[in-house]
């Protein structure tokens, strides 16, 4: 079970060192078994796939792109009433997410400059669907809502196919709810490489975003460069820090709601009550036998799960900003009070009611969230993630006159000349100095 330690300004600080050990996304005999993968559908394209889909998941269809009566069909198995959930939950994550749009702007300065800067999506974006358990109809909605917000103009999924051989029809229904254009049932490394050289059924796209296993996120990284990827999530983890007036049932569940996820997970609690860390061991021993991943939640709670008793709340903030979680509850009396004290978390939930999970599933922010400490500079996955900026300038002869002198003197100190000479052919009545 989880062990209780009282915060003495090293041991908390050891527990930091042993959470960063357990990020598990690189591992160096991955490389070469994906360098291949990745060489031989750049080489051999749809073939490579189709052989490695027979490999990997057993047998794979003629044509990998699911056609839209073959997703319709698919879809028609869900309950109605998760159809209902998903497009409730839909609306939500789209409302949030039109907030963050920027317009594209042009100024003109007093001078008679123009300047701007044209923002709009990207072309065409490829987002990952793991199968097996990780397989999160949640997760579709928050990575296709924001691209098709964002303006992208056709967004492209790949899914490995069940052990059945077919798709996931909840992965199918929240795809088609979300905007989702194009859906291959392909998967792992191989699926990473069709989407960022192209095959011939598999079009290549600008970036690739969405979880997957070892193999997944190792190609994700080697492919860099050749796409864009989002970050490469770690396990999760969740933080709360909470005073005695929280409740010890909702710390234990919220906790579990994390570690629940993997044996990697981490779920931390930061008291300044003795009393109401006592009662949080007792509800966690109770509330796990209810849960079915119990296995999974002992397992994280035991290496990767502690409650913190702090000298006080002041102490706790320090120590949340130091660990800077994926996700941070506050279950403190004045939770409000927290809001601008708190500088390094993926997503913050405040108050009793505002549990984490409500943020995985339909609150509206994104659940795609900086992991592993990445807080500090990463920020969740949003509008922003989906979209290329171009910069405009556009002077006048009188403008370039007058700033002429000044670009000169600056090339010239840099030596180089040929960026001086474009500006002077253009005023050769000026005696540069
Ligand atoms: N909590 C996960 C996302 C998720 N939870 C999907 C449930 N489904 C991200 O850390
Ligand atoms: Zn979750």
């Amino acid at each position: 079970m989880i062990t209780t330690v009282i915060a003495d300004g090293k041991k908390e600080y050891d527990f930091i060192e042993l959470l960063k050990s357990r990020a598990q996304n690189s591992d160096k005999n991955v490389i070469p078994i994906v360098s291949e993968i990745i060489e031989n559908v750049k080489t051999n394209g749809d073939k490579a796939v189709y052989d490695y889909t027979v490999k990997f998941d057993g047998k794979a269809p003629e044509k990998a792109e699911i056609s839209a009566d073959e997703i319709d069909a698919v879809i028609s198995e869900c309950d109605p009433k998760y159809i209902e959930t998903v497009r409730k939950a839909a609306k939500n994550i789209e409302d949030f997410h039109k907030r963050q749009v920027q317009q594209s702007w042009l100024t003109t300065k007093n001078n008679g400059v123009i300047m701007g800067q044209r923002i709009r999506g990207l072309k065409r974006v490829g987002i990952y669907v793991p199968g097996g358990t990780a397989a999160y109809p949640s997760s579709v909605l928050m990575n296709a809502i924001p691209a098709k917000i964002a303006g992208v103009e056709e967004i492209v999924m790949c899914t490995p196919p069940m052990k059945n051989g077919k798709p996931n029809p909840n992965i199918l229904a929240a795809a088609k709810l979300a905007g989702v254009d194009r859906i291959f049932l392909m998967g792992g490394a191989q699926a990473i490489a069709a989407m960022a050289y192209g095959t011939e059924s598999v079009p290549k796209v600008d970036k690739i975003v969405g979880p997957g296993n070892i193999f997944v996120a190792t190609a994700k990284k080697l492919l860099y460069g050749t796409v864009d990827i989002d970050m490469i999530a770690g396990p999760s983890e969740i933080l709360i820090i909470a005073d005695k007036s929280a409740n010890p049932k909702f710390l234990a569940a919220d906790l579990m709601s994390q570690a629940e996820h993997d044996k990697l997970a981490s779920a931390i609690l930061l008291t300044d009550c003795e009393e109401l860390a006592n009662q949080t061991v007792k509800e966690l021993e109770r509330q796990v036998q209810t849960l079915s991943r119990n296995e999974i939640i002992n397992s994280s709670l035991d290496n990767f799960g502690a409650i913190i008793v702090c000298s006080d709340m002041k102490q706790a903030v320090l120590f949340a900003n130091e660990l800077a979680p994926e996700h941070l509850e506050v279950c403190c009396e004045n939770p409000m009070e927290y809001v601008g004290k708190l500088d390094n978390a993926g997503s913050v939930f405040l108050g009793n009611y505002s549990p984490e999970p409500l943020g995985d599933y339909f609150a509206g922010p994104n659940h795609v969230l900086p992991t592993s400490g990445t807080a500090r500079f990463f920020s969740p996955l949003s509008v922003d993630s989906f979209v290329k900026k171009s910069s405009f300038i556009c002077y006048t002869e009188e403008a370039l006159r007058n700033d002429a002198q000044d670009v000169v003197r600056f090339a010239d100190t840099e030596g180089l000349t040929a960026h001086a000479n474009s500006i002077k052919v253009r005023f050769e009545d000026i005696d540069f100095e």
